[in-house]
């Protein structure tokens, strides 16, 4: 008689409040035991699916909903096993251990599997899985995950041709280089800052973006005495956004040092929304003053108050605006026209535009810097880039 290994649940990511956390079901039920407590968002059972695909859905334990989880099986590998990508809440994952342990999964102790199971199989396999752990959003967790059946593959491809066709090798490798900035910023996050003059209706735009009443708004100049900030979702896309004190002259200290502490989080953004008022006449020279020096950063002009009579047409900004940048949109930050567009605009000075998330990307900086100098050889010794890219994979063994 054939006797049949155990099977059990593992936590793969480490214990703690994470953004994500991975559970692993490993035996020859694994399969059976997922679809007992996951209901794929597609009509099929998990195991009913073809074994490479990833599959969203409802982690339940009767009619109640524990999480939305992504599952999928790990390739070859006897016996099967299966991931649970959910919500890292540390109750959510005990929750979710549980409830497999009742269906036949007994929870194993995770320090010594992790050390098996990781390092992984290779290199990026390893990324993968510390890039989960970053990922505060859905969409960049499914754009992570993919990576599983999307990069590696295409590197294997690359690999298979790299010694007799060097050029093609590289071009490829280029074109995936191209949307390195925009995957980081999906696991990463980035700052975006509101900034301007007083009273140009920062922090309504702010409230209105934060979808929700977090910052003071008042027909006073200076109501924001400091910067506030809060963590946003824009198409899936982490972000800080952060609202300024208006920029004036001041004697009083305390608005002096928000307005100066306004600029400094405004200098490390890596967009910045410039906000003016478009029914009032711009006083020349009062807003150009403040813009303080920071790293390379996007400038978008934000022309508020489209719902009042413009008092300059917005194509014709005052010089000391309009050579900041030419991306100027029109809004209302009161009723909400023109907002969908602005965030369009905030996605594409992301690098978002024409950004797929269904395609290969690199999205560490280890492989953004291994490919690069492999990119940069000056030689064409196709031995050579070959033992590059394999390192780029960083296959055990
Ligand atoms: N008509 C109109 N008023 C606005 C708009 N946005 C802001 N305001 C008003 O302008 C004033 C200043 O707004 P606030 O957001 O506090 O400006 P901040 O000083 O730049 O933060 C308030 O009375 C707002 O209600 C808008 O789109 N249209
Ligand atoms: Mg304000």
């Amino acid at each position: 008689m054939i006797s049949r290994p155990a099977n059990y649940s593992e936590l793969l990511t480490p214990p703690g409040a994470g953004a994500i956390g991975v559970v692993r079901v490993t035996g020859s039920d694994a399969p059976i035991i997922v679809d007992r407590v996951f209901r794929a968002n597609n009509p099929r059972p998990f195991s009913a699916n073809a074994p490479n695909r990833i599959v969203y859905g409802r982690f339940v334990v009767g009619d109640e909903v524990i999480d939305d989880v992504l599952v999928s099986s790990v390739p070859d590998r006897v016996p099967p096993a299966v991931d649970l990508c959910a919500h890292g809440g540390v109750r959510i994952l005990e929750r979710i251990l549980e409830a497999l342990q009742r269906e036949g999964a007994p929870i194993r102790e995770s320090s010594e599997e992790y050390a098996r199971v990781w390092p992984a199989a290779n290199r990026i396999q390893q990324e993968i899985v510390e890039a989960l752990q970053q990922a505060r959003t859905d969409r960049a967790v499914r754009f992570i995950a993919r990576q599983h059946h999307n990069l590696m593959p295409s590197l294997e491809r690359i690999a298979a041709i790299i010694e007799s066709d060097l050029e093609q090798a590289r071009e490829r490798l280029g074109v995936m280089l191209g949307g390195f900035r925009a995957a980081r910023t999906l696991i990463e996050g980035a700052t975006l800052a509101i900034v301007g003059p007083p009273n140009s209706g920062k922090s309504t735009l702010f409230n209105r973006l934060v979808g929700r009443s977090a910052a003071v708004v008042s027909p006073l100049a200076g109501t924001t005495r400091d910067w506030v900030g809060q963590p946003v979702q824009m198409q899936g896309i982490p972000l800080f956004l952060v609202d300024t004190a208006g920029w004036q002259p001041s004697s009083d200290t305390l608005e002096t040092m928000a307005i100066e502490r306004g600029l400094e989080v405004g200098a490390t953004a890596q967009v910045r929304l410039l906000v003016l008022d478009g029914s009032q006449p711009m006083g020349s020279g009062a807003v150009r003053r403040r813009w303080a020096p920071g790293k390379p950063s996007h400038w978008l002009i934000v022309v508020n108050k489209g719902d009042l009579t413009p008092a300059w047409p917005m194509d014709s900004l005052p010089p000391e605006v309009a050579d900041l940048s030419r991306d100027r949109i029109e809004v209302s930050a009161r009723n909400g026209t023109g907002i969908d567009h602005l965030v369009e605009r905030i996605t594409t000075a992301l690098g978002f535009a024409g950004w797929d998330d269904e395609q290969p990307q690199f999205f560490t900086a280890r492989q953004h810097e291994v490919v690069t100098e492999l990119l940069a050889y000056k030689s064409d010794d196709p031995v050579r880039a070959a033992v590059h890219l394999a390192r780029l994979i960083g296959r055990e063994g």
